[in-house]
């Protein structure tokens, strides 16, 4: 799991700090919701990261969930962050670390903040005892990968961490089909939530299929509950299709996908700059259109993972 103790070392372990409201949903059995934070410092323009942090708690809550966001404050691990909190994450944007797990020792020793990716995300929610999360899109293989070795490392904590993450697919900046065979490969049980295919993130559909489609959010927490229960440990992805009105028409992104990856290129953009540089870009490129079907996305993807998050809660109440 993720708390190892170090030999020699009595010494407490570092925790997270689960805010009051959090903890006592927790401690009652009642349904929360991780919620990244990269997507609120690197993934959206000020101001309107703030209003979609903030529109991502409503959502949960209008479900009869609590939420908890997710980020490194000062040095330490932090499950549910005061408004305050989320904003100073909001206006500092690309100038706060993007953490991710091999940033998270680091920032600890050094006191410092960070907004969590995926994976670090699902780390912290994990110790806290946290089970569903909400964010966008994953990381995962980028085009190229078999050669520059580009696989994020959201897809390893997939594999080992026992959170499930419900976003809107992968976008199509990173190769889907490799990305799907990765996860694969680590057993990690990919449902599709009302389709056949993966979504692709701006798409409704990739061409991609899937071999499960669940259609209600019992049947995921019946997924989700049988996987945990059997002791196998790690996490799965809950892909939900960008809401049908909101989706961007696949041509126009992938010429500009295509122009991003060229300048990326050129501009000799490497490890963890790489998702936030092509992010950024294509979403000036596309302008408001993307960012629009972004905010759309997300805020349903918060939806369905505070419905998942219920049912689970039900089950455990009823079988334990
Ligand atoms: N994909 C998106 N939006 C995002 C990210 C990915 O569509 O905001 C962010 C998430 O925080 C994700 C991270 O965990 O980028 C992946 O970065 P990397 O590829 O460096 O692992
Ligand atoms: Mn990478």
């Amino acid at each position: 799991m993720t708390s190892l103790p170090t030999p020699g070392d009595s010494s407490p372990a570092p925790a997270v700090r689960v805010q009051p409201e959090v903890a006592q949903a927790l401690a009652r059995g009642a349904p929360v919701v991780a919620l990244e934070s990269t997507i609120i410092s690197h993934g959206m323009p000020w101001p309107r990261n703030l209003e979609t942090a903030l529109q991502l708690e409503d959502e949960v809550r209008a479900q009869g969930a609590v939420p908890a966001t997710v980020a490194v404050v000062d040095g330490e691990l932090r499950a549910g962050l005061a408004r305050g909190e989320i904003e100073a994450l909001a206006r500092a944007g690309p100038a706060v670390a993007k953490a991710s797990r091999r940033d998270l020792p680091v920032l600890l020793a050094e006191g410092a903040s960070g907004a969590t990716t995926v994976a670090a995300t699902m780390i912290v929610a994990a110790m806290a005892g946290i089970r569903v999360f909400a964010t966008g899109g994953i990381g995962g293989v980028h085009r190229g990968g078999e050669r520059s070795f580009d696989i994020s490392a959201d897809l390893l904590e997939l594999a080992r961490t026992p959170v499930a993450v419900v976003c809107a697919g992968v976008k199509a900046i990173l190769d889907l089909r490799l990305t799907l065979e990765v996860l694969e490969t680590h057993g990690v049980p990919v449902i599709g939530y009302g389709t056949d295919e993966l979504p692709a993130f701006w798409s409704r559909a990739s061409g991609l299929k899937l071999d499960r489609r669940l259609d209600t959010p019992e049947a995921v927490a019946r997924v989700l509950h049988a996987q945990w229960r059997m002791g196998l440990g790690g996490g799965a992805v809950v892909a939900n299709p960008i809401p049908a009105e909101c989706e961007v028409p696949h041509e126009r992104i992938e010429a500009v996908i295509r122009q991003a990856l060229a300048e990326a290129d050129e501009a000799g953009i490497a490890g963890a700059a790489v998702t936030p540089w092509l992010l950024a870009r294509v979403q000036a490129l596309t302008g408001g259109a993307s960012l629009q079907a972004n905010v759309a996305l997300v805020r349903a993807n918060a939806r369905l993972a505070a419905q998942v998050a219920g049912a689970l809660a039900r089950l455990q109440a009823a079988r334990g």
